[in-house]
């Protein structure tokens, strides 16, 4: 018995000397170790009909060399490894994977352009909490009980008779309450709405502008819109004013800039019209002053709103506000900025 033992051995390290690669020593593993007709495992099937007496003794040396098999074997792949990568197969002379850099988001871009001007302008940047009361949702902003814009369709209600703002006017109410006015400022951050399609996104953000202070006048407001469209879009474009509603400012406008891609003579873009909207505008609400302990007899102020997405993809000529969201590489990477 012993002797089989020793011979199996010898066989079997002149076998591993010869393989010269992973696939050689992988035939030689099943040779001896195979589960079916491996001839160690042969080996330790007849351990069953041994003599009792030699039992122990063969036991130990079949279980030796299954050991010494499995580290030579072991030994030996890791040779053939290290053999093969010094040998050079792998081509360092190809080019590597390309990392490319980050870049910010098409609305992050607009977003500090934004900031820029109204920085440059001497504004100051304030911020509110996006789940907010229906006091500076919309009472404070002069919108009553039963106005439309309150209903279920527009704004998501949460616990706790809490909404998610509906627009960024609550920072200028809480900034109004919390100091004096001269207050010159812009509001920017995400908002919500329950409104979803190619223009129309639940999640959209805004920008709103505040001055107030002792003779604010509409001449101030209209100078500003136009110096920050110019400013976005280019120092040729027109601004125009419409006449329009807000419960929050009287006299309330839209404003429009002359057309950026016909220069105003009309064109599918601006459907004919030669104008594109931009936001709403207007003189603030004596009530809106009285909801925050101002003086409406010493105080007047402008106030103007406008989306961030809709400068993103009038800037970019995006035409679906989804594009914006997916985070789809092949969208993004094209505004490196
Ligand atoms: C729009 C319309 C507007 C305002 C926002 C405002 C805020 C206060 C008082 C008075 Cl605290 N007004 N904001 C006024 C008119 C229009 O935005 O088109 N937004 C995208």
């Amino acid at each position: 018995m012993q002797s089989r033992v020793q011979g199996i051995r010898q066989r079997f390290d002149s076998d591993v000397a010869r393989a010269k690669d992973a696939a050689a020593l992988e035939e030689v593993r099943t040779r001896y170790l195979g589960r079916r007709a491996g001839i160690l495992t042969a080996l330790l099937r007849d351990l069953r009909d041994a003599p009792k007496a030699e039992r122990a003794a063969f036991g130990k040396a079949v279980n030796d060399l299954k050991a010494h098999v499995e580290a030579a074997l072991e030994a030996a792949r890791g040779k053939v490894s290290r053999a093969r990568t010094a040998a050079g197969p792998i081509d360092l002379t190809l080019p590597g994977r390309a990392q490319r850099p980050g870049t910010f988001h098409p609305i992050t871009q607009v977003r500090a352009l934004i900031e820029e001007i109204f920085l440059e302008m001497g504004y100051t940047l304030e911020t509110g909490p996006e789940i907010e009361t229906d006091f500076y949702n919309f009472e404070a902003l002069n919108i009553p009980p039963q106005h439309p814009a309150r209903d279920l369709q527009d704004t998501f209600y949460v616990e706790g008779g809490l909404l998610l703002r509906t627009h960024t006017s609550p920072v200028q109410i809480r900034t109004m309450q919390q100091r004096r006015p001269p207050i010159k400022m812009v509001a920017l951050g995400k908002v919500f709405r329950r409104d979803s399609d190619v223009t129309h996104s639940p999640v959209f953000h805004q920008v709103e502008g505040l001055v107030v202070s002792e003779g604010i006048t509409f001449a101030h407001l209209k100078g500003t819109l136009q110096h920050f469209c110019r400013r976005v879009f280019g120092k040729e474009l027109r601004l125009r004013l419409r006449p329009s509603y807000f419960p929050f400012v009287e006299p309330g406008a839209e404003y429009d800039i002359s057309c950026i891609f016909c220069g105003g003579s009309g064109c599918s873009r601006c459907k004919g019209s030669g104008f594109i909207e931009m936001g709403g505008a207007g003189m603030v609400h004596p009530a809106v002053f009285e909801k925050v302990g101002y003086d409406p007899e010493r105080y007047t102020g402008f106030a103007f709103g406008l989306g961030i997405e809709r400068i993103a993809m009038l800037k970019h000529g995006i035409d679906d506000i989804r594009l914006l969201y997916e985070n789809d590489l092949r969208f993004l990477q094209q505004f490196p900025g």
